[in-house]
């Protein structure tokens, strides 16, 4: 019985600091709390990592910046689009809007994308991960692209390439092949409108809002720095599910 108070006591103690820690962090969550993955979500979801958690390669200025003021903006006014254009978040999917986003307003197709894109964006990265995918996602990029290395090439031409604000994807197409494109604005690969369509694995926003305090016109840099922080088990984890469907 003696043992049990200074464990019941150091327990709560650890606790405490724990919800201090967690308190400091407002925007930490678990990724398995995460519901992004059927797309449904149209509201804000919190940041899988705290703001300087990417550095040295995103700047914690960039990261609050990046998801407080331009990711936020495109949620609430794609909430407004969906009232002004009557659609029915509870029972309509964001990838099926977006399916079919030529039938909406530019500002519905600005916004449905840029919400969608940022809330992707947020999961495909984090701290100190394996640098290159594994398993069948690894021998499907080895077989569409030769190497991961020429992949890599082929995705950063096209983020280097893109004119003006956009992104460079890696996507999985109808028949299940692996392509690289890049689209401008807020624009992916899910849309009607997309020159190359499928399911967008993994995209990189090279707006300048992106980058720019950090790496000013340096795009290159930017994108070559990205590289270390792909989360490609998540990645991984997207491409197996895509192709079961
Ligand atoms: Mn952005």
């Amino acid at each position: 019985m003696k043992s049990r108070t200074p464990n019941r006591r150091q327990f709560l103690t650890e606790t405490g600091k724990a919800g201090i820690a967690l308190a400091s962090l407002p925007l930490f969550t678990k990724m398995s709390s995460h519901t992004f993955y059927n797309g449904s979500d149209f509201t804000q979801q919190p940041l899988p990592f705290s703001y300087t958690a990417l550095e040295p390669y995103i700047d914690s200025m960039t990261m609050e910046i990046h998801y407080t003021k331009h990711a936020a903006t495109y949620a609430k006014n794609l909430a407004d689009a969906c009232v002004a254009e009557k659609v029915d978040t509870t029972t309509t999917s964001l990838t099926t809007l977006l399916k079919s986003v030529s039938k909406y307003t530019p500002k519905m197709r600005n916004n449905a994308g840029g919400h969608y894109n940022h809330e992707l964006f947020w999961q495909i990265m984090k701290p100190s991960p394996s640098l290159a995918p594994t398993g069948i996602l690894s021998d499907a990029i080895n077989k569409t692209f030769g190497s991961f290395a020429d992949f890599q090439k082929a995705f950063s031409e096209a983020a280097k390439a893109r004119f003006g604000s956009g992104w460079a994807w890696l996507l999985v197409k109808a028949d299940g092949s692996l392509a690289v494109s890049s689209t401008p604005n807020q624009d992916n690969p899910l849309m009607d409108v997309a020159e190359v369509q499928g399911t967008p694995l993994l995209g990189l926003d090279v707006w300048e809002h992106a980058y720019y305090l950090k790496y000013q016109n340096k795009r290159p840099d930017y994108i070559n720095a990205w590289w270390n922080i792909v989360n490609w088990e998540w990645v991984q984890k997207r491409y197996a599910e895509t192709i079961s469907k």
